[in-house]
């Protein structure tokens, strides 16, 4: 996420190092590189005039104490700038006793997709019972794709297949809910290519016969500022309360979640980084400030993993000794997180990742899976030494070399070392230690 955003803002910032005071000089061609980049990462021309002309005026305003460096301060001030460019009223989720959340938007910005990861969402965090309602009718594969996701993630559904008006799903689902016990509803409507006029007029018909808690925008993250046309338009129509950007794991530019919330006044709610259930995050401007300027973002990475340790329900289990059970079920937690690739972009790493390095780890990862799979309940105990005979029978039945049964295991001896000299503490608990400053 943000990574070519990332990577330039960096270097311009970098331009201020060396300097042992910010002079108008010295931070006039910083600020001119900033500008140019978030042109062209499709950020609105006056909106990055307008920021980056704040930021030269406090930049120049600036005493640097003796013990800062003039990058740390330029730094800061740029931080707490995009801070303001991304912060607009609420962004987190409006939540009632009977909750209706309306997901609209352009067919294919990724609603009926994030319906089932807010479905869960709302689920694990919150403990509500959401109840996935069916309202685009006019594709016929799309009430089967809501269901069929419902289906593999435990999720309750309401459809009316042969209903053709939207208001009487939705007032049906209402009663259903109430009988079913579900206590918060995820309304997914029907798309269109481009905005028209009888999906606003079916929208505005929904926003005027219901109590709408939340009516969420969903924006496809990668089409950049036309985007932001998109919103004005839907705004206009029906008051969109929020906005969630879509396929922020792929190459979007960055621009979109710069300088939506300043073009519609709107806050960004939550973004979808991914096809998976779980790859749905909250968005808080100081966070996502910190992964752009390569801070990491150590909250949502911590969030994660404490979801995770809820997740496994023997928790007790993780005080004792590794073995190669707990390994697999650290590389499964692992997974949900977002894979090595994510939880680096979460680690506050200054320099350029090795990507190679990461591509090659990922699949090591995914082998020591299998390679687990195939030992013997007493070898997953490490009852038994792994001799080369064993090595060999365990590459076979994984699909390996022997070479990857001798990185498993030396990856499981630098697990063991580390828990040991942190005092038999599971990886859980050290990230715990290390957020409430006890490292
Ligand atoms: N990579 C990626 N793909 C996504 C994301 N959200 C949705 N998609 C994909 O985008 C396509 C359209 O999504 P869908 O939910 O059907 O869009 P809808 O027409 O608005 O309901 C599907 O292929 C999804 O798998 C995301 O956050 N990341
Ligand atoms: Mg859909």
């Amino acid at each position: 996420m943000f990574e070519s955003l990332k990577k330039k803002l960096q270097s311009a910032l970098h331009l201020i190092s060396g300097n042992s005071r910010i002079t108008r000089g010295n931070i006039s061609e910083a600020v001119k590189n900033i500008r140019r980049i978030l042109y062209q990462s499709d950020v609105n021309f006056k909106i990055a005039k307008e920021i980056t002309e704040k930021i030269e005026e406090e930049a120049i305003g600036t005493e640097v104490h003796v013990s800062l460096n003039p990058e740390q301060v330029f730094t800061k001030i740029v931080n707490d700038n995009l801070i303001q460019l991304m912060s607009c009223g609420n962004h987190n989720l409006i939540l009632s006793d009977k909750t209706i959340i309306l997901l609209i938007g352009l067919q294919g910005a990724g609603k009926t997709t994030f319906a089932h990861k807010l479905a869960k969402y709302v689920k694990d965090k919150f403990n509500k019972k959401p109840l996935l309602v069916a309202c685009d009718i006019y594709r016929p594969a799309a009430i089967e794709q809501l269901e069929i996701l419902a289906k593999d993630n435990g999720l309750d559904i309401f459809k009316e297949e042969k209903e053709k008006n939207v208001n009487k799903i939705i007032k049906d689902s209402i009663d259903f809910s109430t009988k079913n016990g579900n206590n918060l509803l995820i309304v997914d409507t029907a798309g269109r290519q481009t905005v028209d006029k009888d999906m606003m007029s079916e929208l505005k018909n929904i926003t005027d016969n219901f109590k709408i808690t939340e009516s969420l925008l969903v924006l496809d993250g990668m089409i950049g500022q036309t985007s932001v046309e998109i919103a004005k338009s839907f705004n206009e129509i029906v008051n969109i309360t929020g906005v969630v950007l879509t396929k922020m794991d792929g190459d979007s530019n960055g621009g979109v979640a710069l300088s939506i919330a300043k073009s519609i006044n709107k806050p960004i709610k939550l973004i979808s980084i991914g096809e998976k259930i779980n790859d749905i995050e909250e968005f808080h401007p100081d966070r996502i400030a910190n992964k752009i300027l390569g801070k990491g973002d150590i909250v949502t990475l911590v969030e994660k993993i404490e979801n995770e340790s809820k997740r496994l329900k023997d928790d007790s289990s993780y005080t004792s000794k590794l073995n190669y059970i707990k390994l697999k079920e650290y590389i499964e937690s692992l997974e949900n997180i977002g894979g090595t690739k994510r939880v680096i972009e979460m680690l506050p790493l200054n320099d350029n990742i090795d990507e190679n390095a990461i591509e090659s780890n990922s699949t090591h990862i995914k082998k020591t899976k299998y390679i687990i799979d195939s030992m013997t309940p007493n070898e997953r105990k490490c009852f038994s030494k792994l001799d080369l005979s064993r090595k060999k029978r365990i590459a076979r039945g994984s699909g390996t070399k022997v070479e990857d049964v001798n990185k498993t295991i030396k990856l499981f001896e630098r697990i063991a070392d580390v828990q040991s000299k942190l005092k038999g503490k599971n990886m859980f608990q050290i990230i715990n230690d290390l957020k409430n400053g006890k490292l």
